[in-house]
C-alpha cells in the first residue's frame, strides 16, 4: 500500500445543506471535488478527535450513478488517512437508516453515506455525500461548518494505492468478505470488509415490531402495496415483506434499484410515487395499505385505502399507538418534531404527559435529544419518522410501525386516523412547494415577507389575526448550541400557522415551500380535503409574500 499526497485547489461551494452535500453529479465529478470534500472531513474528525486505533469507517450510498466510483476512491482515501477497517455495504449500497444501525452495531468511528435522498439520479441528475457520527447520527452543524471552512483553504489530500503491485486497481466489493492490505512502511495493515446490512436491518427490525402479528394480518387476506421507486429499499422490502413476512411478491413495486431511479424522481409523496397513488385511489379496487421509500430509504409515504395520511398526522398517530408495538410496550420518554411539522404530536405528547420538542428542519437536530434519552419518536412533515432504534429517519421502520399497529387495532387507515381526530382534534396540514426558482426571486419574496414582522402583528386577515411572526431560532437545551434564521413562522391568534422556508435539499435555483396549518376541533369538518380547509389560510399565505407578482409562479410544483 503506498500512500501518496496530491496537491488540490479548494472549490468555493462545499457548504453542506439541510443534509450533507449535494450537487450536480457534473459537479462531484470535477477533478478533485469529491478528494477535497472527504479530505476536509477526514481533517476535521483529525483536529477534533484523532483516529483511535483500530477505527473502522462505515461506507455505503443510495446506489445511485456515481456511487461506485465514489465508494472506490473513498476507500483509497480511508486508507491513506489512518483509518483501519471499512466497513462496506456489498455493492457499495446501504440504505441510510441501515448505515446508521451499521454505525452503532459495529461501533464504527462514523460512517460515509453517498446519497442525495429524493433527488433524482443518473449523468444529469444528483449526487450527495454526509458524515455521520459515532452515534449514527448525521454530523451537528458546528461539525459541518468546521468541514466548510476546511474545504476552502485545502491545499492536498491523501490517498492510498492499495493493490500490492502499487497499481490503482478496484477493491471488489460485490463480494462478501474480508481483503486485507498490508502497509509495507508503517507494517500496519488495512481491512476492506464488504458486509450484507440487508439481513443486520431486518434482525433490527425483528426484535422491534410484531412480526407474528403483522404476518397473520397479511394472510388474512389484508392487501398491501409497497412501492421502492427504484431505490435502495427494494432488497431490503423483499427480504422483511416477502422472506419474513411472507407476503406476496407482487406486493412488492419497484424494488429492483436502479442507478438512476428508473427516470423517475424518488422522492415518496403524492405526486412522484404516482403509480402507487393510482392503486390506492382507485375506489373499491384499492387495497388496505400502501406505503412508498425515497432514494435511500428513511422516507415514508403512508397511504390507507382512498387515504392519504400526512407526515405530521402519521407521527402523532405512531406515538398515541407506541404501545401496541413490543419495543415501545412500556411508553416512549418524549417525542420531537421539527418545526414546520404541525402541532398534532404535541397535543399527543400532552395528553400522555411527555415532552414534546420543537427543533429545525434537519434529521441533525434530534441527535442530542435521543442520546440523552429525551425523546424516544422523532418526525418531520417531510415525510420522515423514526425512533432512538437509529439516529437516522427510517423508512421501512415507519411502514412496519404502521402495519403493527393496524393488526393490533384491527381497523383500517382512514378508522384509525378518524379516531385519532376524533380524541386529539385534528391540524389540518398542508405544504406547498415552488421548485427551482431563480434564486434572486425567491430571496425577494422571504426578504418582502420579513420587511413586515414589525406590521404584521395584530393584522386581520378574514377570520384570522396575526399573532406573532419571527425566523424561528432553536437552542439546543442539551449543547447550549444556537442555530438561528431556520424557517419564517406566522402565527395567528387560534393557533393557526403558516411557515415559509427555502430548501436546503435542491441543487438547482430555489425552492420555497410554504407550510400551512389550521386546527380543527370539528368532528364534522373532519373528513373535509386539506385544500379545501386550507383555502383561505393559501390566499393569505401569497398576499403577505406576493409570491405570484416576485416568482411568476401562479401554483405550487408539489403539493403534499
Ligand atoms: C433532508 C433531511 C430532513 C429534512 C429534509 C427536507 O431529508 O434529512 O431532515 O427534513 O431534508 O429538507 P429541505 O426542506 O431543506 O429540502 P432527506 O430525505 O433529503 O435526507
Amino acid at each position: 500500500m503506498h500512500i501518496q499526497t496530491i496537491n488540490t485547489q479548494p472549490f468555493n461551494d462545499q457548504k453542506p445543506g439541510t443534509s450533507g452535500l449535494r450537487k450536480k453529479v457534473k459537479v462531484f465529478q470535477q477533478t478533485g471535488y469529491l478528494e477535497n470534500f472527504v479530505q476536509s472531513i477526514f481533517d476535521t474528525l483529525l483536529e477534533k478527535e484523532g483516529l483511535p486505533a483500530g477505527a473502522t469507517l462505515a461506507l455505503g450510498g443510495d446506489g445511485r450513478y456515481h456511487n461506485r466510483e465514489a465508494i472506490q476512491t473513498i476507500i483509497q482515501m480511508a486508507a491513506a488517512n489512518g483509518f483501519a477497517r471499512v466497513l462496506v455495504g456489498q455493492a457499495g449500497i446501504m440504505s441510510t437508516p441501515a448505515a446508521s444501525h451499521i454505525i452503532r452495531k459495529y461501533h464504527t468511528f462514523g460512517g460515509l453515506v453517498l446519497s442525495a435522498s429524493h433527488n433524482q439520479g443518473g449523468p444529469q441528475g444528483d449526487f450527495g455525500i454526509k458524515y455521520n457520527m459515532s452515534n449514527g447520527g448525521p454530523a451537528p452543524e458546528k461539525i459541518t461548518d468546521t468541514i466548510f471552512e476546511k474545504s476552502k483553504v485545502i491545499a492536498s489530500y491523501k490517498i492510498a494505492t492499495l493493490s500490492k503491485d502499487a497499481d490503482l486497481a478496484d477493491i471488489d466489493i460485490d463480494t462478501i468478505g474480508i481483503t486485507v492490505f498490508d502497509d509495507a512502511s508503517s507494517g500496519k495493515q488495512f481491512t476492506v470488509q464488504v458486509i450484507d446490512a440487508v439481513h443486520d436491518y431486518a434482525d433490527l427490525m425483528q426484535e422491534l415490531f410484531d412480526f407474528s402479528a403483522i404476518k397473520k394480518l397479511l394472510a388474512s387476506g389484508f392487501k398491501m402495496q409497497f412501492d421502492g421507486m427504484h431505490a435502495v429499499t427494494g432488497p431490503y422490502a423483499q427480504e422483511i415483506f416477502v422472506n419474513r413476512l411472507s407476503a406476496p411478491a407482487s406486493s412488492l413495486m419497484n424494488c429492483v434499484p436502479s442507478e438512476d431511479f428508473g427516470g423517475g424522481h424518488p422522492d415518496p409523496n403524492l405526486t412522484y410515487a404516482e403509480d402507487l397513488v393510482k392503486i390506492m385511489f382507485a375506489g373499491e379496487k384499492a387495497l388496505d395499505f400502501g406505503a412508498a421509500s425515497d432514494g435511500d430509504g428513511d422516507r415514508n409515504m403512508i397511504l390507507g385505502k382512498n387515504f392519504f395520511v400526512t407526515p405530521s398526522d402519521s407521527l402523532a398517530v405512531l406515538a398515541a399507538n407506541a404501545t401496541l408495538v413490543p419495543a415501545y410496550k412500556n411508553g416512549i420518554a418524549g417525542v420531537a418534531r421539527s418545526m414546520p411539522t404541525s402541532g398534532a404530536a404535541d397535543r399527543v405528547a400532552a395528553k400522555l404527559n411527555i415532552p414534546c420538542y420543537e427543533t429545525p428542519t434537519g434529521w441533525k437536530f434530534f441527535g442530542n435529544l435521543m442520546d440523552a434519552g429525551k425523546v424516544t419518536l422523532c418526525g418531520e412533515e417531510s415525510f420522515g419518522t423514526s425512533s432512538s432504534h437509529v439516529r437516522e429517519k427510517d423508512g421501512l421502520w415507519a411502514v412496519l410501525f404502521w402495519l403493527n399497529i393496524l393488526a393490533k387495532k384491527g381497523t383500517s387507515v382512514e378508522q384509525v386516523l378518524m379516531a385519532h381526530w376524533a380524541e386529539f382534534g385534528r391540524n389540518v396540514y398542508s405544504r406547498h412547494d415552488y421548485e427551482n426558482i431563480p434564486t434572486d426571486a425567491a430571496n425577494s419574496v422571504i426578504t418582502h415577507i420579513k420587511a413586515q414582522f414589525t406590521s404584521l402583528p395584530k393584522q386581520k386577515f378574514g377570520a384570522y389575526t396575526v399573532k406573532t411572526c419571527d425566523d424561528f431560532s432553536y437552542h439546543d437545551p442539551i449543547d447550549g448550541s444556537i442555530s438561528n434564521n431556520q424557517g419564517i413562522r406566522i402565527l395567528f391568534t387560534d393557533g393557526s400557522r403558516i411557515v415559509f422556508r427555502l430548501s436546503g435539499t435542491g441543487t438547482e435555483g430555489a425552492t420555497i415551500r410554504i407550510y400551512l396549518e389550521a386546527f380543527e376541533p370539528d368532528t364534522k369538518n373532519h373528513h373535509l380535503d386539506a385544500q379545501v380547509a386550507l383555502a383561505e389560510m393559501i390566499k393569505i399565505a401569497l398576499s403577505i409574500s406576493q409570491l405570484v407578482e416576485k416568482t411568476g409562479r401562479f401554483a405550487p410544483t408539489v403539493i403534499t
